[in-house]
C-alpha cells in the first residue's frame, strides 16, 4: 500500500511530465517536480496535515496545496485528469527512457505514431524513424541504449526504497508474540545497489503468529504462497517479500545460508567439504556422524571453518574467502567512522531545505564536520552568483561552531566542461574551504574527450574532489565512456579524492570501480549529495557500496580528523592560503 506521500509525489512528478510534454511553461514544470520530491520526503503523513501545514512544506504554494487537498478529499485532480486526455500514457513512458525527453517523446507520437517502449523498439529496428528531425543514427544508436539501461534494472528497486519496505516490515514482524530475533537477509544485507526481492528472517519456535503478522502488514497486497516456515508477499507495485521462520537456535546459519551471495556461499562450502563437515541453511554438521557443531550466530559458523566473520557486503565472490584465509581480509569502513559529509546542498540552488535546517540536521548525526557545496553559476537553471555564494559563506560562518560545535566548511560544487575546465577563475575557487567538481552535462563526449577532460580536472589545484564520477543514474542513465584506469591515476597523483556518491539512484563510483581505483592508491571522500534534510540519511549507502568495493577506514578523507583533512585540502605546495 503505497503512503499518501508518495501517491501525491508521483502524481505531481506526472503533472509536471504532462506540462512538460505538452509544451507548458519551464518554470511550473520545475515547480511541480520540486513540490513532489519534497512531499515524497516529507517525514509526516500528509494526509494528516492542516492546509497551513502543508503549505509549510518547502515548494508547495497556494494552488499546489489546493490540488493536494482535491486529491485527498477526492481521489483524483481535475487539472491533471485534464492534461492527461492530450498524451497517451505510453508517452510519457517514452519520455523517461534516457536521452528521449519530452520533446522528443512528443515528435514520435506526433509524426510517427508511437505511443510505447515496444513500437520504438520496433521502429528503430525497422528503419522507421529514417528521415525523422533530430533522430541520425548517432541518436538512434543512443535511444536504444538507453532503453537496455532501462530494461536490465526491470522489476528491481533501488536500495532506499527497499530499505524502507525492509525496515516497515522488520518492524511489523518483531512485535509477533514468541519472536525473538527478525532481520533482512538476502541482497539488501549485502547493500547490492538494486534489490530484486527482499529475503526477511524471524526466529521463533511456533511460527504461527509470526506469519500472521507478517501476512498483516500494512504493505502487503497479495499473499503470493504461504507455508508452515516460509511466505512470500507482494506489495501494491508487484514487489516480493519473503519471510522464513526459523528454530532460535538455528538463527546464525539461517542468517548465514539466506545473506548469499549464492556465490559466497559456494566458496564456503567448498571448505566445509574439506573439512569433512556440511554446512546448510540449518547448521554446520559432521559428515559422517550428522552432529551438529554450529548454528547459533554466524559468527560461530564461520569460527568453525577456520575464518573470521566476513561483512556481508564483502560475500561476493570476490576473493573475500581466500584473504580470510590468508588473514588478509580488509576492515571495512563503516558509518561510525565518518566524521562529516563534504557535498551538500542547500535551497540556495536546488536543494529543498535552508542552509540553517541543513547545519541542524548535520549536527544532530553527530557529524564533527560539513561542508555546504551548493551548485556554480555554469549548471544555468540554478543561476548562482559570486554574491550570492558570498552571502551563503558570511551566514556559514556565523552559524560555524553553534551546533555541538561542528565545523562549517564552505564549498562549491563546480561544473566539469567539456575541456575540463571548471566555473570560477583560481583566485575566486582559493577562497573556498573546498571545491567538488562534477559532470553534469555533454554526457555523449567520446572516451578520449571525456578521460582528458577529467584529469584535467584533477589537475586543477582548487579541485578537491571528483563528484559522482561517471554520472551514470541506476536504471536511466549509463555512465560516460571513459579510461578509469587514467583517472584514477591522476587522482592519486594529485590529491583528488574519488567521492562515492551515497544517493540511492547514483551509487557512483560503483563497486567494482572502487575496487579498481584502490589499486592505484586513490582517496575517497563518501557523500550524501544531500538535497534536503531527510537525505543525509544517504550516508550509509555510500558507506555500503564503499564497503563492496573493499574501502578501509584510511583511504577515506572523511573519516579523518579535521586538520588532516584541512592539510589534504590544500592539495600540496600548489594551493596557497
Ligand atoms: P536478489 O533478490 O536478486 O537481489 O538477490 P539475492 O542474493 O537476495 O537472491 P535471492 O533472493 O534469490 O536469495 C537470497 C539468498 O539465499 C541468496 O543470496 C543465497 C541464498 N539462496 C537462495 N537460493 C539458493 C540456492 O538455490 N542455492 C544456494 N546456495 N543459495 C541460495
Ligand atoms: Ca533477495
Ligand atoms: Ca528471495
Ligand atoms: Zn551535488
Amino acid at each position: 500500500m503505497a503512503r499518501p506521500n508518495e501517491e501525491v509525489e508521483a502524481l505531481l512528478q506526472e503533472y509536471a511530465d504532462l506540462i512538460a510534454i505538452t509544451g507548458g511553461d519551464a518554470f511550473k514544470q520545475r515547480a511541480y517536480e520540486r513540490a513532489a520530491r519534497a512531499i515524497g520526503r516529507h517525514a509526516e503523513d500528509i494526509a494528516t496535515l492542516d492546509a497551513k501545514s502543508l503549505r509549510a512544506i518547502p515548494g508547495v504554494g497556494r494552488s499546489i496545496a489546493d490540488k493536494v487537498e482535491e486529491y485527498l478529499r477526492t481521489g483524483r485532480v481535475a487539472a491533471v485528469e485534464e492534461s492527461r486526455t492530450a498524451v497517451p500514457p505510453g508517452v510519457r513512458e517514452l519520455m523517461r527512457v534516457p536521452t528521449l525527453g519530452p520533446k522528443k517523446a512528443m515528435t514520435l507520437y506526433r509524426e510517427r505514431g508511437i505511443a510505447s517502449v515496444d513500437e520504438l523498439v520496433t521502429a528503430l529496428r525497422a528503419d522507421g524513424l529514417d528521415g525523422l528531425k533530430g533522430f541520425g543514427p548517432k541518436s538512434r544508436e543512443n535511444i536504444l541504449h538507453g532503453i537496455d539501461v532501462q530494461r536490465q534494472s526491470g522489476g528491481r528497486v533501488l536500495l532506499d526504497a527497499a530499505t524502507r519496505l525492509a525496515d516497515e516490515a522488520v518492524a511489523g514482524i518483531a512485535r509477533a508474540p514468541g519472536c525473538e530475533r527478525c532481520a533482512w537477509a538476502g541482497s539488501l544485507r549485502r547493500m547490492r545497489e538494486t534489490v530484486g526481492d527482499i529475503d526477511l528472517l524471524a526466529a521463533a519456535d511456533d511460527p504461527e503468529p509470526v506469519m500472521e503478522a507478517f501476512t498483516a502488514l500494512p504493505l502487503v497486497a497479495e499473499v503470493i504462497a504461504r507455508g508452515p516456515t516460509k511466505t512470500s508477499v507482494r506489495t501494491a507495485t508487484g514487489f516480493q517479500l519473503d519471510l522464513r521462520v526459523l528454530p532460535p537456535d538455528a538463527w546464525g546459519a539461517g542468517l548465514q545460508y539466506f545473506t548469499g551471495s549464492q556465490a559466497h556461499n559456494i566458496r564456503v562450502r567448498e571448505i566445509a567439504v574439506r573439512k569433512k563437515l556440511k554446512l546448510s541453511e540449518y547448521g554446520l554438521f559432521e559428515a559422517e556422524s550428522g552432529k551438529r557443531i554450529a548454528a547459533r550466530t554466524e559468527e560461530e559458523v564461520y569460527e568453525r571453518l577456520g575464518l573470521p566473520w566476513i561483512p556481508p557486503t564483502l560475500r561476493e565472490d570476490r576473493g573475500e574467502v581466500a584473504a580470510a584465509l590468508r588473514g588478509e581480509l580488509p576492515e571495512p569502513v563503516t558509518e561510525d567512522d565518518i566524521r562529516g559529509d563534504l557535498h551538500t546542498h542547500t535551497d540556495l540552488t536546488d536543494g529543498l531545505d535552508t542552509l540553517e535546517d541543513m547545519v541542524r540536521a548535520a549536527a544532530a548525526r553527530g557529524y564533527a564536520y560539513y561542508a555546504v557545496t551548493d551548485h556554480a553559476p555554469e549548471l544555468r537553471m540554478q543561476r548562482m552568483t559570486r554574491e550570492k555564494t558570498l552571502a551563503q559563506r558570511e551566514r556559514l560562518r556565523a552559524l560555524d561552531g553553534e551546533h555541538r560545535r561542528m565545523r562549517l566548511l564552505h564549498g562549491t560544487e563546480l561544473n566539469i566542461d567539456p575541456e575540463g575546465n571548471v566555473d570560477w577563475p583560481g583566485d575566486f575557487l582559493a577562497g573556498f574551504d573546498l571545491c567538488v567538481a562534477s559532470v553534469h552535462s555533454h554526457f555523449g563526449l567520446d572516451r578520449d574527450a571525456q578521460t582528458r577532460r577529467l584529469i584535467r580536472a584533477c589537475e586543477n589545484p582548487y579541485v578537491n574532489i571528483i563528484g559522482h564520477l561517471t554520472t551514470r543514474k541506476i536504471g536511466r542513465r549509463a555512465g560516460i565512456d571513459v579510461d578509469l584506469d587514467a583517472v584514477f591515476a591522476a587522482a592519486a597523483r594529485t590529491g583528488t579524492a574519488v567521492e562515492v556518491n551515497g544517493h540511492p539512484n547514483r551509487l557512483d563510483p560503483r563497486d567494482e570501480h572502487i575496487l579498481l581505483a584502490r589499486r592505484h592508491g586513490v582517496r575517497f571522500s563518501i557523500d550524501s549529495d544531500a538535497h534536503a534534510t531527510a537525505e543525509l540519511g544517504t550516508m550509509r549507502f555510500g558507506v555500503g557500496t564503499a564497503q563492496r568495493g573493499w574501502l578501509t577506514k584510511d583511504e577515506v578523507i572523511n573519516t579523518w580528523p579535521l586538520t588532516r583533512l584541512r592539510h589534504f585540502l590544500k592539495k600540496g605546495p600548489k594551493r596557497r592560503r
